[in-house]
């Protein structure tokens, strides 16, 4: 008997253990969930001292500069033309309802002025202010998200021991205690989170480069969510959500498509999605990459996420003089005169009734369904039958009626060839 007691009390003692690691978003964190997945529309900032060299943020590990020669750069690091203003009203301009940026890459520079290192900006850069905190003012004067990119990889700190698959070329001693170094990390987020407001979250990356670590991920979720319960967590792992994360993020791909090669396996979850994407094909500046994206991709792509049930993060990396690139400022702008039109079918929607195909996708919101032809492949459209009893179908871009005919197959929609728009017809059908 005392046996079955015994073993009954370790049940219930593992069970209550399970719970506790089992993470419960509070409250403010699902609201926050729900205004991220209207957001839809991001921009992504890699800037850091490796913009002076205009060869990626990738530059200290591709080009093997050891941790010395590395330290010779923030010395020229000096953006007199940076103006948050500008940058947050670019953001706007575009349509964007949140900046993520680079509190600190790779490289292990911090954008803001930590006082756990002096390897950040006000200690060794002749500009000497804390750009982070410029930035953070701005968006809550313009009513924009901040959102913290943060690198678990760090190429700089000695305790970053063992070493990963990267940063094998710093210069670094063979020793280092690893366990310091997650309390670096930890404390470094406590500092961002507790000096610059609210955040809307916090985006991690380089956990790849050491995937069987011990990355102590609870500790540290927990402390961001005690800190501020409403700060959303993603991490790009590459992997399905872990506990305690609030997003899912896929690099240059959109959910469940796997083209890049990062990880074939990785699963799809059930929480809200971003995908981001850069504009040539650089993350931090790079001065010889001109392979811009075109706007009516770029467009498409944001469409195409939205369809997917997916938020866009599209990326600019600035200048070491702090100016966001022209070619980038053009395209930006031209994104947002088209969200300015036809934003509606966009924001606070969700992946439609129709998953993805060929000719486009769709995307829902309320009693209606917007359907986004962007490769038409006639004009007559067949969507398959999702249920429900459609009322009208309306073109958007002239809020004239359409033909259609519902039956059992589904509901047949004649697009006239003079109504195709190149980059996006938009059908709405009332439901
Ligand atoms: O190594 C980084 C890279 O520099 C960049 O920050 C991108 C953005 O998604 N993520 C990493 C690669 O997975």
């Amino acid at each position: 008997m005392k046996k079955i007691i015994f073993a009954f009390l370790i049940f219930c003692i593992q069970l209550s253990l399970n719970a506790q690691s089992q993470y419960v978003p509070s409250p403010e964190n699902l609201k926050a969930r729900e205004w991220f997945q209207d957001a839809k529309f991001g921009m992504f900032i890699h800037w850091g001292v490796y913009s002076v060299l205009g060869d990626g943020e990738w530059v200290m590990n591709n080009q093997r500069i050891d941790k010395q020669t590395y330290q010779k750069l923030p010395a020229f690091f000096n953006p007199i033309g940076y103006d948050p203003k500008e940058w947050v009203s670019l953001a706007k301009a575009a349509g964007m309802k949140y900046i993520t940026i680079t509190s600190k890459h790779h490289d292990g520079f911090a954008m803001w002025d930590s006082k756990l290192t002096d390897w950040d900006i006000v200690d060794r850069t002749p500009y000497g202010k804390d750009i982070i905190k410029m930035l953070a003012d701005e968006c809550s004067k313009q009513g924009i998200r901040l959102f913290f990119y943060h690198s678990h990889l760090d190429w700089f700190q000695e305790n970053y021991f063992p070493r990963g698959n990267t940063g094998q070329t710093a210069g670094r001693p063979d020793s280092g205690d690893w366990y310091r170094y997650l309390d670096y990390m930890d404390g470094q987020l406590a500092e961002l989170l507790t000096n610059y407001g609210e955040i809307g979250g916090i985006w991690f990356d380089g956990h790849w480069d050491k995937k069987d670590a011990d990355w102590r991920l609870e500790k540290t979720y927990s402390l961001i969510h005690s800190l501020q319960p409403a700060c959303l967590i993603g991490n790009n792992h590459h992997l399905a959500p872990f506990d305690g994360e609030d997003f899912q993020m896929f690099e240059k791909d959109l959910p469940g498509q796997k083209t890049t090669g990062f990880n074939p396996e990785q699963k799809v979850g059930e929480l809200p999605f971003e995908t981001c994407e850069t504009m040539n094909n650089s993350w931090g500046f790079n001065l010889q990459d001109k392979n811009y994206k075109s706007t009516k991709s770029l467009i498409q792509y944001l469409v195409k996420a939205a369809g997917f049930n997916s938020n866009f993060l599209l990326n600019v990396g600035p200048m070491p003089n702090g100016k966001i690139q022209p070619e980038f400022v053009a395209t930006l702008r031209e994104m947002g005169a088209w969200m300015d039109k036809y934003g509606e079918t966009v924001y606070g929607t969700r992946g439609g009734p129709v998953t993805p195909r060929s000719w486009g996708v769709t995307t829902r919101k309320g009693n209606k369904v917007y359907v986004h032809l962007l490769n038409p492949e006639d004009n007559n459209l067949l969507l398959p039958d999702f249920g429900k009893k459609v009322k009208n179908v309306i073109l958007y871009q002239t809020g004239s009626k359409l033909k259609f005919k519902q039956d059992a197959f589904g509901i047949s929609i004649s697009v006239p060839a003079e109504n195709i728009d190149d980059t996006d017809t938009i059908i709405v059908l009332e439901i």
